[in-house]
């Protein structure tokens, strides 16, 4: 399986990068100086083309078993790469919240998350199978709940209180129940990956709730606050946490070299 993962990146790798250039040539309006929100955007997407492609150069230099968390951590920073190009331009020509490109990227890069979860633990046999799939439809709770209050199909609180619920279950399953029963047996190395990733889920992803909630406790929706504040969190949870991936696999990697 790593194997065939290896291979694919060889070919992977440059296709991604190539592919992501005419992005970057996306034109959208013109920024303004004083659209703060707006250089969010521009800053974001670039950083996360920066990143993809420093995700994938360096998965080929960490040892074998790292390969594949990072060529994941890459895959999310390139799906959220491209969405960022298109939310970039419904900001930049709309002053509208891209909420449906939005959701279609985490739709995608959050179970992408789970999967390293995952991957971390299975790396040495320390989780069993149906942890991963737990994480995923609570994942897919939080983030469906989220979409249909954002979008207004169910009361924008009722939604917030079951998104809630999904996160919860999450972070009980990474700090008390099955996902970190057997990490005891693990190595250090992937010990305390597990712990710096399970902070950021802890930390990094409640940045996402108070977003939500400082987007929509007015009168009317705060489009500035809630896209502000959504793209900080998804700076730190996409390009900070594929980074830490990335330190982990650094230093465990010098240590075996
Ligand atoms: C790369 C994107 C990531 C890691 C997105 C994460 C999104 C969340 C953790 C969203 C959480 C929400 C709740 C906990 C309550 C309901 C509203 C949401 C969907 C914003």
């Amino acid at each position: 399986m790593i194997n065939v993962i290896s291979k694919l990146a060889k070919f992977l790798i440059p296709a991604g990068i190539v592919s992501l250039i005419p992005f970057a040539a996306f034109a959208s309006g013109n920024l303004e100086a004083n659209d703060f929100v707006g250089m969010s955007f521009w800053i974001i997407s670039i950083g996360m083309v920066a990143a993809t492609v420093f995700f994938f150069m360096e998965s080929m230099k960490v040892d074998a078993k790292w390969r594949t968390s990072l060529v994941v951590a890459g895959l999310v920073t390139m799906i959220a790469a491209v969405h960022y190009f298109y939310m970039r331009a419904v900001w930049i020509e709309t002053a509208d919240t891209p909420t449906v490109y939005r959701y279609i990227d985490w739709i995608l890069t959050v179970p992408l998350q789970i999967v390293e979860f995952y991957l971390i633990l299975a790396a040495v046999g320390a989780v069993a199978g149906r942890v991963f799939w737990n994480l995923l439809v609570a994942s897919l709770v939080m983030l469906i709940a989220g979409y249909v209050g954002e979008v207004g199909y169910v009361n924008v609180w009722l939604a917030f209180i079951v998104g809630m619920l999904g996160w919860i279950y999450i972070l009980y399953a990474i700090f008390a129940g099955d996902a970190q029963e057997n990490l005891s047996s693990a190595p250090e190395g992937v010990q305390s990956a597990f712990r710096t990733m399970r902070l950021i889920v802890l930390v990094g992803w409640a940045i996402y709730p108070l977003g939500y909630v400082f987007g929509y406790a007015g009168n009317q929706v705060d489009a500035a606050s809630l896209n502000a504040i959504y793209n900080i969190a998804d700076f730190v949870n996409k390009i900070a946490f594929g980074l830490m991936i990335w330190a982990a696999a650094t230093s465990s990697s010098e240590k075996t070299a």
